[in-house]
């Protein structure tokens, strides 16, 4: 419910589109001031940075005074640039730091160069994309395409690290020209022992109804090593989770590693030959998930309705108390860290 409406408002940001129809995240787009290369579009977005009302915790948000944690999803396609306007409405420097795009040192966001909003500044970042190319030598040069992400890298201390802990983070996503597009968005953000800054029983609730094509953006932040498991769905380990042929040997995963800094994306049939129910995902280091790294990936009936069972499953989730003094100190991992 709270959780299907952010997926929603997410994707309803995809300017005027039916689901399955692409249109990224961004605001207002102008034609293309990109050179005469590939027909990118200039993305004009502003991001507001903001105290979460009632707590320490700082997300990035669409309008002032609306932070949400995770940051919202922004897409673009290969050789698009996005121009992004950060209103940082805190008392504390941060900034916008990106993955897997290109930027210039005034865009890094860095106290390392300089490049951050003082508080209460506005700062403007560019970042741009491009298409993979061949260099000289006949190799075939990387494009942006990816499941990325971007976070502060300056607030408050030195290092430029606590934002992150704060909950300034979010996901980037730049797709190929003729990428297919899901009908939901779900971006899962592990850092420290939190999923999206929450542990169970609170952490998320996704939701999708059965067939329905979901797209998973996994994130991991932090201090510690975890890796992301969906129950009763796999992908293939390629940029977009799919195969390309019957014969494309691509290994099939239901697991992944998801330590800090790294992102990957990829679409699943929601109860794809499995049907509906009320699924887990979580981190499958052990102690992780027992301490509260796991939720729920609830797909509904076909038509919507709850499956047999589903409301029972969620309800012992909800209820279900963490056992942590089997394993003491087994990992070094402290259970149950509370959200400042
Ligand atoms: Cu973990």
């Amino acid at each position: 419910m709270d959780n299907k409406k952010r997926g929603l408002s997410r994707r309803s940001m995809l300017a005027g589109t039916a689901a399955g129809v692409i249109a990224p995240v961004v605001v207002s787009a102008s034609a293309g001031s990109a050179p005469a290369a590939a027909a990118g579009m200039t993305r004009n977005i502003t991001i507001y940075a903001d105290y979460v009302p009632g707590s320490t915790r700082v997300g990035y948000g669409l309008e002032p005074g609306k932070p949400t944690i995770p940051g919202p999803l922004l897409e673009c396609y290969e050789g698009d640039t996005l121009v992004i306007e950060l209103v940082n409405n805190t008392d504390k420097r941060l900034s916008i730091h990106p993955h897997g795009v290109n930027y210039d040192t005034k865009s890094d966001g860095s106290p390392f160069n300089d490049s951050f909003n003082k508080p209460y500044e506005t700062k403007t970042y560019t970042w741009k994309t491009r298409t993979a190319y061949q260099a000289a030598n006949g190799f075939w040069m990387p494009g942006s395409a990816g499941y990325w992400h971007y976070h502060d890298h300056a607030f408050d201390g030195d290092h430029g690290t606590i934002g992150l802990l704060k909950g300034l983070y979010g996901g980037l996503i730049v797709r190929k020209r003729g990428d297919l597009l899901p009908s939901k968005q779900f971006t899962v953000v592990f850092t420290e022992m939190w999923i999206n800054h929450q542990i169970a029983p609170n952490t998320p609730i996704f939701e999708a109804n059965l067939g329905e094509r979901v797209e998973f953006i996994c994130i991991g932040h932090g201090n510690l090593m975890h890796t992301f498991h969906l129950h009763a769905h796999r992908w293939a380990d390629t940029r977009t989770g799919m195969l390309t042929s019957a014969t494309d040997n691509a290994p099939i995963v239901d697991n992944k590693t998801l330590d800090p800094g790294n992102s990957f994306g990829f679409q699943v049939i929601a109860g794809d030959g499995v049907g509906p129910g009320a699924w887990m995902y979580h981190c499958h280091v052990q102690q992780h998930s027992d301490d509260g790294m796991s939720g729920v990936f609830l797909v509904r009936n076909a038509d919507g309705g709850m499956p047999a069972g589903a409301q029972e499953a969620i309800d012992r989730f909800k209820g279900h108390q963490h056992t942590t003094t089997s394993t003491p100190n087994a990992t070094g991992a402290s259970a149950h860290h509370h959200q400042s």
